[in-house]
C-alpha cells in the first residue's frame, strides 16, 4: 500500500532504497500486465472514449494537475489507466499504422535507455552509445550497398526530419554558402519527389525556404511507382522556366501502397543531370534485412542518401529513426557550428567521437540502444525471417481478397511490401455500376465501419482516399506476432460491421 508513501520517500531518501524498489517493482507488475495483454488476442486493441470524456475524467484517473503532490499509490492507478485507455500498439490485431508490435528485448533496451538518461551529443557523456551508434550506421550502410569507406549518418526523431536532412545536405553541397548567407543570393531551386511520396518533402521544403510551390510532384504509375519519364520531363521543364533542380527523392515502400519506386532508372536520370538522389527508405528499408526480398531496393546503393526507419519495419519501439549519407563529413560540415561549451576541441579523447555537432539538433535522444540489442537478439538471419513472415501475412490476405465477392482490390497485382489495400463493397452496393453516386457511397464505407470497429476495439485498421479513390483500407503488416487467424478475423470483422 502505498497510500501514505511519497515521491519524496523514494531515492535518494537515506531510507528511500526499499520503498524505491518496492514502487519499481509495481510498477514493473503494470507494465507486464500490459505486456500480457497486448499479446492476448482476447484482449481488447483499445478501449475508446472521446477526448472530452477523457479530459472529464474516468473513474478517478484525472489528467489534471494539482498544486499539492499526490501519493505513489495514486500515481500506480493512473500508470495503470494510462495503459487501459492507450492503444495496444503491440496487439496482433492492430494494423492500423507503418509501425507496430512489442519487441520484448526493444522494450528492455527503451527501458535501460531511460535508466540511463543521457545525451547523445558528446562521447563525453554517452560514450557507450556513440560507438554503438557508429557501427549500427555501419551495419546499415552495408545493407544498403555503399562500399566500406563511405558512409556517415545519424539517428534523427523521425522519418519526416531525415528527410529534410537530405534536402538541407542536397542545397548545402551545391550552394555551401547557404549556410552564412541564407536563400537571399540563391536561384529559383526546384526538387522532385512523386505524388505518392510522403508530404515531408513539401514540408521540408516549406522549413528550408525553398517553398512547397517549388517542389515538382511527378507522375505515378497505377501501382504507385514514378515514371522515371515522367521525372526527366518534369526537370527538363524546370529547366526551361529558369529554375535550378538540385535534388531527386525516390520512395522505396509508399506510405499508402507500399510502392518501390525503379531505383536504377531515378539513379540514371540523377546522374544525367547531376542531382541529389535520396531515396526515403523509411518504411521500404527493413526489407534490405531480408535476402527474399531485398532485391525490390536495387539502385539504393547509388543514392547521396537513405531514410529508413527501424521503428517501422524492423519493430524498434519508437522512435527509431535514421538517415545514412554517402559522402563522409558532409554533415559535420553542414551542421556544425561550433558551441564552445559543448564541443572543446581540447578534450583528452578523439573528439571527432562528439557528435553531436552533425546534428540540427543539441539535444538528442539515444535511440540505437534498442535497435543495436534487438538487432544482437534477432541476428541479421533472424531479422530477415521476421521481416519475411510480415510479407507473407501480406501475400495471405491479398488471396484472400482475391477470392471474397464482398471485397475489391485497390491494386489487382500482388503487393511488393506489406501495405494491402482494399474495399469492402456492403450488400447494398453489390452489383451497383460504376459512378459518382457509387463512389458518393463506397466512400461512407470505411469511416463508418471503423467508427464500429474503434467503439468495439477488437482490432484495427486506417482507412484514406487517394487521389480519384475513394476511402478504402489500408491494411499493414509490420507486427511479426501476427497470424493468419488474425487477417481472417479483420475480414470477418470488416464484414460484419459493414453488413448493416
Ligand atoms: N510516417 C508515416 C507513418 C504513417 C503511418 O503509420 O501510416
Amino acid at each position: 500500500d502505498f497510500s501514505s508513501v511519497y515521491s519524496k520517500d523514494l531515492l535518494p531518501h537515506p531510507d528511500g532504497e526499499k520503498v524505491t524498489g518496492s514502487f519499481l517493482q509495481e510498477l514493473v507488475s503494470i507494465l507486464l500486465a500490459y505486456v500480457g495483454k497486448t499479446f492476448d488476442r482476447s484482449s481488447k486493441v483499445l478501449d475508446f472514449h472521446h477526448p472530452h470524456q477523457l479530459k472529464e475524467g474516468l473513474e478517478g484517473f484525472s489528467l489534471e494537475l494539482s498544486d499539492q503532490p499526490e501519493n505513489l499509490e495514486q500515481l500506480l492507478v493512473d500508470c495503470r489507466d494510462t495503459l487501459k485507455y492507450g492503444v495496444k500498439t503491440g496487439h496482433p490485431r492492430f494494423f492500423n499504422q507503418l509501425s507496430s508490435g512489442l519487441d520484448v528485448i526493444g522494450l528492455a533496451g527503451e527501458w535501460l535507455t531511460a535508466a540511463a538518461n543521457t545525451n547523445m551529443f558528446t562521447f563525453e557523456i554517452s560514450p557507450v552509445f556513440i560507438l554503438m551508434e557508429e557501427i549500427v550506421l555501419r551495419k546499415m550502410q552495408e545493407k544498403v550497398g555503399w562500399v566500406e569507406g563511405e558512409g556517415d549518418g545519424i539517428f534523427c526523431p523521425g522519418g519526416s526530419i531525415s528527410n529534410l536532412y537530405s534536402v538541407l545536405l542536397a542545397r548545402y553541397i551545391r550552394f555551401p554558402e547557404v549556410k552564412t548567407r541564407g536563400m537571399a543570393d540563391l536561384p529559383k531551386l526546384v526538387l522532385f519527389t512523386s505524388e505518392h511520396s510522403h508530404y515531408s518533402i513539401k514540408k521540408a521544403a516549406a522549413v528550408l525556404g525553398i517553398g512547397t510551390a517549388n517542389v515538382f510532384v511527378v507522375k505515378c504509375d497505377e501501382r504507385g511507382k514514378m515514371i522515371p519519364d515522367q521525372l526527366e520531363s518534369s526537370i527538363m521543364r524546370a529547366k526551361t522556366a529558369g529554375c535550378v533542380p538540385f535534388y531527386v527523392n525516390a520512395t522505396a515502400g509508399t506510405t499508402v501502397y507500399g510502392a518501390f519506386d525503379p531505383l536504377l532508372d531515378v539513379a540514371d536520370v540523377c546522374a544525367k543531370h547531376n542531382l541529389w538522389m535520396h531515396v526515403d527508405a523509411a518504411w521500404g528499408g527493413g526489407l534490405l534485412m531480408s535476402k527474399r526480398h531485398r532485391g525490390k531496393l536495387r539502385g539504393i546503393e547509388r543514392a547521396s542518401s537513405v531514410t529508413w526507419n527501424p521503428h517501422k519495419m524492423m519493430g524498434a519501439p519508437l522512435q527509431c529513426a535514421v538517415l545514412l549519407v554517402r559522402k563522409k563529413g558532409l554533415l559535420q560540415e553542414c551542421n556544425q557550428l561550433k558551441a564552445e561549451y559543448l564541443f572543446q576541441p581540447d578534450k583528452q579523447y578523439d573528439v571527432s567521437y562528439d557528435t553531436g555537432d552533425k546534428s540540427i539538433q543539441c539535444g538528442r535522444h539515444v535511440d540505437v540502444f534498442k535497435l543495436w540489442l534487438m538487432w544482437k537478439a534477432k541476428g541479421s538471419e533472424g531479422y530477415g525471417a521476421q521481416i519475411n513472415r510480415c510479407l507473407e501475412n501480406a501475400e495471405y490476405l491479398f488471396n484472400s481478397l482475391c477470392t471474397r465477392a464482398d471485397f475489391e482490390l485497390v491494386c489487382k497485382s500482388k503487393p511488393e511490401h506489406s501495405n494491402v489495400c482494399f474495399w469492402y463493397i456492403p450488400p447494398s452496393l453489390a452489383g451497383m455500376p460504376p459512378g459518382l453516386e457509387r463512389d458518393r457511397r463506397l466512400h461512407q464505407v470505411a469511416p463508418e465501419i471503423k467508427a464500429k470497429m474503434m467503439e468495439e476495439g477488437m482490432v484495427m485498421i486506417s482507412y484514406q482516399p487517394l487521389r480519384e479513390k475513394v476511402n478504402f483500407f489500408r491494411c499493414i503488416f509490420s507486427n511479426p506476432v501476427t497470424r493468419k487467424e488474425d487477417v481472417d478475423f479483420l475480414l470477418d470483422e470488416i464484414a460484419r460491421l459493414g453488413h448493416g
